[in-house]
């Protein structure tokens, strides 16, 4: 894949690069993105309706089995090239911010770490009622556990459609789109709000902004560049044409 000069010295003369990921650079580590049909147990389901609070409100066992299912199954994976590429550019940048759509906590694995959790991380829980996270409780057959504090139940803590983002999160991510030089759009649809509005707050702020993604998305024409490919592949020629002009 041929990568853009322009794309590279913009990268080397950056003073913050700003980077949104989504579910589609986590795909290449075999965890399936929403957009592919959910495979087995969960084909019939639709995960617009099953992160939410009413789902979880109205049936807590099986959204609480859902996350359950998807934990053990990232568990099993690795970080893939993509990820790696991610940690390995904030290395060489003076000033990078990483914002993940993602709950998968494989950006912290790959070795990145200014990552702001737009949606949270299915592998921290917290209480329905209270809304606190909760670190540790006794191990019990009631699904879904119970907190230790109040009774009530516990749920995954992530942020479901419906719900707000956190208030720091979302507004490091704002801050930091609106004052990179260049930010990276890699792996979304660009459907879900506010995330996907994040890369055109670049746009008006005058950063570069490039796609990296084998589709078209919403952001596909206004984009300075559009990288047609996996991430993996991508953000690893990326890294290749740094390197080589040094
Ligand atoms: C909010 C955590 C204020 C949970 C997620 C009506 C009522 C209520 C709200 C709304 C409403 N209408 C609109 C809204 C706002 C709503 C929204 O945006 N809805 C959409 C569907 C229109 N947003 C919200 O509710 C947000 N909160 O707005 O609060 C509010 C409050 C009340 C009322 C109104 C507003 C909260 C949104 C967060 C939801 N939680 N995740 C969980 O994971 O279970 S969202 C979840 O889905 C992900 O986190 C991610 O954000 C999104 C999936 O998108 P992608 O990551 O882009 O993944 P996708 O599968 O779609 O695409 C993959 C892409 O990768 C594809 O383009 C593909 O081509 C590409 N790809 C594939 N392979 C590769 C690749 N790319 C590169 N390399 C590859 N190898």
């Amino acid at each position: 894949m041929e990568i853009p000069i322009a794309l590279i010295d913009a990268l080397r003369h950056a003073k913050h690069i700003a980077v949104l990921t989504g579910a589609g650079v986590s795909a290449e580590s075999g965890v399936p993105t929403f957009r592919d049909a959910q495979t087995g147990l969960w084909a019939k389901f639709n995960p617009q309706e099953l992160a939410t609070r009413e789902a979880f409100a109205r049936n807590p066992k099986m959204v609480w089995e859902w996350y359950a299912y998807r934990r053990e199954l990232i568990a099993r994976v690795e970080p893939n090239a993509g990820h790696y590429a991610l940690a390995e550019m904030e290395q060489r940048a003076k000033n990078f911010t990483l914002i993940t759509q993602n709950i998968d906590g494989l950006h912290e694995r790959a070795g990145s770490k200014n990552i702001i959790e737009l949606h949270g991380n299915i592998f921290r829980t917290k209480c329905f009622r209270e809304d606190t996270r909760v670190s540790a409780w006794l191990a019990t057959d009631e699904i879904p556990p119970r907190c230790p504090r109040c009774g009530s139940y516990m749920r995954p803590d992530v942020v479901w459609f419906g719900e707000n983002l956190p208030r720091r999160a979302l507004d490091q991510a704002l801050r930091a789109a609106e004052t990179c030089d260049v930010f990276f759009s890699i792996g979304t649809s660009g459907v879900v709000e506010p995330a996907a509005s994040l890369p055109f707050n670049a746009l008006r702020s005058g950063a570069m902004v490039i796609e990296v993604n084998p589709e078209e998305t919403p952001l596909s024409d206004s984009a300075t560049f559009c990288l047609r490919g996996a991430a993996g592949v991508a953000l690893t020629q990326v890294i290749k044409a740094l390197n080589s002009r040094l």
